[in-house]
């Protein structure tokens, strides 16, 4: 059945926020993000962009790109609010919604031409959106997630794209792989030595050559350079805590084991709260013994999504809750008390090494899958 998908993007959506709040900063170079020497560019203003300023970049570079650019502290609580707003305009208009991350989201549309027509009835919702909240956003509608996903990013800033049922090819095909979600830095460069640099070129080759340099990540690929995508609307609820439980095939009381599964959990559910641009504030350690005795302890924390500080903290929890030496059926862990946070913005001490080591690792996970890369010290 033929679908409709709409994919909308917030402009800058941090320093958008910020600009709300102080209008003398429009039209400026400016950036949100950690001010001290280990800060990191959280979002920056299309005026910064000119200078070759990016989000996740570090300070000090950005500064030296563009002296002049205006530094501002993350505001969480407002981003959250916005964020919020968005999301509640968004559904009280609209079947099925998807909140993809803080400034995205992902709706299924399918049906409402009978009433409206699509395209007319998106742009109303961008504008009432624009009206109701003050923040510029974008806006892209085909018949799939990928193809609306790089019609918005072909809209920005502040503008929408529609791409018709049959025409997604035509498209594609004079964009760059850049544009290709799946398609980051690594892909980027071994297709580029293949000769590679525009979709076209990939709609023009066979699946199997694809298949055969980058395995089941390159038909993937292949797909969506042809405009292919049958991945589903998933509506999404806020979360408010996230956990993971492992249960032992055989008991036991083997430390490295359990110190491997506890670091692995860690890294993992990290990772997530990242990809959601969330912190924690609340760690939780759960212990079940072979007899089936659970016990369970707590501790407050500092916001934070850095596995480093997680690993740290989860150990104090383990060696004061694991006292009996008893065989062991399941451990788990679960962090609650979250808030919407960047942890690149300086809300602890992590270094420069500590942000980049943890985005490198995420940039695997997001495209091979969270199992593909663990830390030494899970292993
Ligand atoms: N964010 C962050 N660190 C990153 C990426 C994003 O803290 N590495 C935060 C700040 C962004 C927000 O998430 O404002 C949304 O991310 P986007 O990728 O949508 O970036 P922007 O909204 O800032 O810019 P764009 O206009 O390109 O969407
Ligand atoms: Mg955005």
């Amino acid at each position: 059945m033929e679908r409709n998908i709409v994919h909308c993007d917030l402009d800058t959506f941090f320093v958008s926020v910020a600009r709300l709040q102080n209008s003398a900063l429009i039209g400026k170079p400016m950036i949100v993000g950690g001010s001290s020497d280990r800060g990191v560019v959280s979002s920056c203003s299309y005026e910064a962009r000119k200078f070759g300023i990016h989000s996740a970049m570090p300070m000090r570079l950005a500064l030296q790109l563009c002296r002049e650019a205006i530094i501002v502290k993350g505001d969480y609580d407002e981003y959250s609010k916005y964020s919020n707003m968005v999301t509640e305009i968004i559904k009280e208009r609209t079947p099925l919604v998807e909140k993809a991350s803080i400034d995205e989201h992902y709706l299924d549309i399918t049906g409402m031409d009978k009433f409206f027509g699509c395209w007319q009835w998106t742009k109303e919702l961008r504008q009432s959106i624009i009206k109701e909240t003050g923040l510029p956003i974008s806006f892209g509608l085909s018949a799939n997630k990928t193809v609306s996903k790089i019609a918005t990013g072909t809209a920005k800033p502040c503008g929408e794209r529609q791409v018709n049922i049959g025409l997604e090819k035509n498209f594609l095909a004079p964009l760059s792989i850049k544009k290709i979600p799946m398609v980051g830095e690594k892909t980027y460069t071994l297709l580029r030595n293949m000769g590679i640099s525009k979709i076209l070129t990939l709609q023009q080759m066979e699946v199997f050559t694809m298949q055969r340099a980058l395995g089941e990540n390159g038909i993937s690929i292949w797909k969506k350079a042809n405009g292919v995508d049958d991945s589903p609307v998933v509506p999404y609820h806020e979360q408010k805590s996230m956990s993971k439980d492992h249960t032992f095939e055989t008991d036991t009381i083997d430390m490295a084991v359990l110190k491997k599964i506890l670091f692995t959990m860690i890294d993992e559910l990290a990772f997530d709260l990242r990809k959601d641009v969330k912190l924690t504030s609340c760690l939780t350690l759960k212990i079940r013994y072979s007899n089936f005795d659970t016990h369970t302890k707590q501790i407050k924390i500092p916001y934070t999504s850095s596995e480093r500080v997680l690993s740290e903290k989860i150990m104090l929890l383990f060696d004061k809750l694991y006292t009996r030496r008893m065989l062991i059926r399941l451990i788990g862990v679960k962090f609650s008390g979250l808030i919407t946070g960047s942890y690149q913005v300086d809300l602890f001490n992590d270094t420069i090494k500590d942000v980049s080591l943890s985005s490198a690792m995420d940039h695997i996970r997001l495209r091979f899958g969270v199992d593909k890369v663990l830390r030494g010290i899970s292993l």
